[in-house]
This record gives C-alpha cells, sequence and structure tokens, in this order.
C-alpha cells in the first residue's frame, strides 16, 4: 500500500495526489503538520531525511521530490500521463520542468512573500517579490501561448505537466496573482479542476489559509 505524506496546503505534495488520483492508485494520506513542526521530528525524518513534504512509502520503498515521485507512480503503473514514447516523454519532462523549474520558482517568490511572510509576521523581501512578479509577466504568456494552441501543456495529451502546474497554480488568488488575462490558462484550469483526481484531493485550495491570512491583515 502506497503511503503519501503531505500537508493541505502544500501545493507539491498535493501535486501528488492529483498524480496518484489521476493515475488510480490507491494511498493512504497521512498529514504532517508543519506548523507544528512535525516535519522535523525523528518519526517523518526517517521517512524523509529532507523533512520536506511530499514523501512517499510504497511497500517500504521511499522517496520525497514530487516530480520524481508522479514519474515513479506514473511509470509503475504504465500511466498515459507519463508517456513511453521518447520525443513525447521528452516534451512532457521539458514542460514538467519548465513549469517547476521557471514558473514554480518565481511563483513561490511571491506565494511567500505575500502569503507566508505575513502569516509568520516576518518582513516582506521586496526584491525577491518584485523579481517574481517580473518573471512571472515573462512566463505566463508563454504558458498562455502554449495553451492557446493545444489543449493541454504538453500537446494533445493530458499528462503530467498539466498536473505538475495545476498544482503550482492553486495558491494564486490567496497570493493576489491576477491570471484573468491569461484567457487560456484560466480556460484550462477550470477545466482541470472539475475533474475527479483534482476533487478527490480538494474542492477549493487553503480556505483556512485565506481566512487565517484576512485576519492577519485586519490586525
Ligand atoms: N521540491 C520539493 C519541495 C518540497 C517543499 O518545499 N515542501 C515544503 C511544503 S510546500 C515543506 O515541506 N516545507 C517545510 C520545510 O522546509 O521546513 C518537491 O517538489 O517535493
Amino acid at each position: 500500500m502506497l503511503t503519501i505524506y503531505g500537508s493541505d496546503l502544500s501545493a507539491p505534495a498535493n501535486k501528488v495526489r492529483f498524480a496518484a488520483n489521476a493515475i488510480g492508485v490507491k494511498y493512504e494520506y497521512k498529514r504532517v503538520d508543519l506548523r507544528a513542526g512535525d516535519h522535523l521530528k525523528p518519526e517523518f525524518l526517517a521517512v524523509n531525511p529532507v523533512g520536506k513534504v511530499p514523501a512517499v512509502d510504497d511497500g517500504g520503498f521511499r522517496m520525497f521530490e514530487s516530480n520524481a515521485i508522479i514519474r515513479y507512480l506514473a511509470d509503475k503503473n504504465n500511466s498515459p500521463l507519463y508517456p513511453r514514447d521518447l520525443r513525447e516523454r521528452a516534451v512532457v519532462d521539458m514542460w514538467l520542468d519548465f513549469g517547476s523549474m521557471h514558473v514554480g520558482t518565481v511563483l513561490s517568490k511571491v506565494i511567500y512573500n505575500r502569503i507566508f511572510v505575513p502569516l509568520r509576521g516576518l518582513p516582506a523581501d521586496e526584491n525577491s517579490l518584485q523579481e517574481g512578479l517580473k518573471f512571472l509577466e515573462r512566463f505566463l504568456p508563454v504558458v498562455d501561448g502554449q495553451l492557446a494552441k493545444n489543449k493541454y501543456i504538453a500537446g494533445a495529451k493530458f499528462t503530467l505537466a498539466d498536473i505538475n502546474l495545476l498544482a503550482l497554480f492553486d495558491p494564486c488568488e490567496i497570493a493576489a496573482i491576477d491570471i484573468s488575462p491569461y484567457k487560456n490558462i484560466v480556460r484550462w484550469r477550470a477545466a482541470l479542476r472539475k475533474e475527479k483526481f483534482y476533487t478527490d484531493c480538494h474542492q477549493a485550495y487553503g480556505v483556512s489559509l485565506k481566512e487565517r491570512l484576512a485576519a492577519v491583515k485586519a490586525k
């Protein structure tokens, strides 16, 4: 039996749940309380020495890093979400890596400064925030342009590259990142958020987070 260790507010952890749902793998979901510091306790460090979610335990085989995990789950289950054809797979890998290394990295600068910094009462890093916003203006049109030509990120088929970006975009509203000018991203996102693989994980991301942030801002 597969165990997924995650946190409801962790986009990479939710990505693994989306992927497991879409692939059709049964799993047990164990919440790791990051606020309580459970990810740094010996019990969890035995599962993932890096002390981060997500992590998985597949019958004693343990892994961390969400993209490595979703590739493993797809391959293990022979899923079309990660095609076997060399070039089809290369295109999925290209968009998966671009999604995480570029879109995800700059999104996290904005999300961190607009959500987690206020929640923790820390000073925002204005340079990092502005850099994140500047690069989003460069990368979001690329994603939108790709979705103008194709139903999905890596082409005509739904793949792990879609699941990755879908999870990474989840906190956008709470972080006041305006996706609305990017009509193709909006269409693609709205369609995928109705799918069972998504709604089996959550109906909407971070309701409690939104409330906590509003309470901090009202002080
Ligand atoms: N690159 C990793 C990122 C994992 C990550 O940063 N997880 C965060 C939650 S979103 C975490 O566990 N943070 C706790 C900490 O770093 O102390 C992945 O994709 O799995």
